[in-house]
């Protein structure tokens, strides 16, 4: 069996998904996302120029061979960029793997753990009392876990996933005006006074058994984010997430000896480099890598094996970002995995989605129910891919009132 050709489509309904679709000999194709927020040209050129020429001619069944090709053989390797493009190819190649057995993909991992997985849905406002109708709604909705950020009073602009405007929601990010950014202003002091009493008090209104979840989108300092999770344990957050920038992983052990609370950490890494100290030295609850980019199943599996060794549970990365491929993989991993916690999850089904990317996966009670389908249990319609170009978008970039730089 042989790999005959390998396509790349960048574009969508208000995103610009990268979706890699390879040809086989034997007529079976399977799909790749490698959508990279803000930055897909850059993998869609990757495999254009560089991956697919060396896929051509290849055994498609061969998948863990074909990634240690791409990631051994890639003398610069690892980064968002590269892993996203293997993850692609190696989604892509579990996809006709499973279809060629007649098998949902998740029977290839060991079969499934659980009927429906857990996931969280975005919560927000611009205000308290925005926020609540936010949260009210996702429950009413079945939803049993929620992300709750909310404006601060004060903060001279709306801060990370906050609308301006009450009643405005806030799914997306990226603002397709262009690739210059808009400006977020930022103040530790008014978002520490403020927010450990908005989060209690989404606890008071909903009771015990909401699952809470809060992004700080890595803006604290180590000891900021101690004092932080020190602050919510009496809320009982299901995890706090990103309290740091990754790049400093002994930050996570200053926040560890000073709180309970749950910490997820990993939607911004790409390589079971990035997080296993973090792993081995429990440092962290929930492991948030995306199989986008980090490399795609073959790899996001290697880092749950290692999770589960130590205690961590899963957590993926779902931001609006991902197309329903990547997607449909973490729900393939989700449905295995022993160490399942949690998938962020966005219903942003919209028609236009649907009609691009079939499938039959469900979302019910807040609960996630995995297609039957052979393989990824997704497919892609180029006669709708066809209406679509790439559209420059910028996520905003972070100041503090002074004008010093500061972390997205
Ligand atoms: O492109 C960046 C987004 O994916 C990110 O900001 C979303 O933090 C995020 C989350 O938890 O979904
Ligand atoms: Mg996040």
């Amino acid at each position: 069996m042989k790999i005959t050709d390998a396509r790349v489509f960048v574009g969508g309904p208000g995103k610009n998904y990268v979706t890699l679709k390879i040809m086989t000999d034997q007529g079976v194709y399977g799909l790749g996302d490698a959508t990279l927020n803000n930055r897909e040209t850059l993998p869609a050129a990757y495999l254009r120029d560089y991956l697919i020429p060396n896929l051509i001619g290849k055994d498609p069944r061969n998948s863990e061979d074909i990634w240690q090709f791409f990631y051994r053989g890639a003398y610069f390797r690892r980064g968002p960029i590269a892993m996203a493009a293997f993850g692609a190819i190696d989604m892509a190649l579990w996809d006709i793997k499973a279809k060629l057995a007649g098998m949902p993909l998740y029977q290839l991992f060991g079969g499934k753990s659980r009927d429906g997985a857990l996931v969280y849905a975005h919560a927000t406002g611009a205000d308290l009392d925005d926020l609540m109708e936010s949260v009210a709604r996702y429950v009413a909705l079945g939803y049993k876990a929620v992300r709750v950020q909310c404006g601060i009073p004060g903060m001279p602009t709306a801060s990370y996933a906050v609308p301006e405007q009450k009643s405005a929601g806030k799914d997306h990010i990226t603002d397709f005006s262009g690739i210059i950014p808009k400006t977020e202003i930022w103040d530790t002091d008014r978002y520490m006074r403020f927010m450990p009493g908005a989060l209690a008090e989404v606890r008071d209104r909903f009771g015990p058994e909401l699952k809470i979840l809060h992004d700080v989108h890595h803006r604290l300092l180590p000891r900021e984010a101690a004092e932080f999770a020190k602050a919510v344990e009496p809320v009982g957050l299901y995890w706090l997430e990103d309290p740091t920038p990754a790049e400093d992983q002994s930050a996570l052990r200053l926040i560890r000896q000073h709180a309970t609370t749950p910490i997820a950490i990993g939607e911004v890494f790409n390589s079971i480099w990035d997080c296993n100290a973090l792993i081995e030295n429990e440092l962290i609850d929930f492991i948030r890598v995306a199989v986008t980019y980090a490399g795609g199943i073959t790899h996001v599996k290697r880092i749950v094996d290692l999770a589960a060794l130590h205690h961590v549970r899963t957590g993926f990365h779902g931001a609006p970002s991902h197309s329903p491929i990547s997607m449909a993989a973490q729900h393939h991993l989700n449905a295995w995995a022993p160490n399942f916690g949690i998938q962020e999850y966005l219903v942003l089904g919209t028609p236009a989605c649907d009609a691009l990317f079939p499938s039959d996966h469900a979302l019910r009670d807040g609960l996630f129910h995995v297609s039957d389908a052979p393989g990824l249990g997704v497919d892609f319609d180029e006669d709708e891919a066809a209406r679509y170009e790439y559209a420059p978008g910028s996520h905003p970039v972070v100041r503090l009132e002074d004008g010093t730089m500061w972390n997205y």
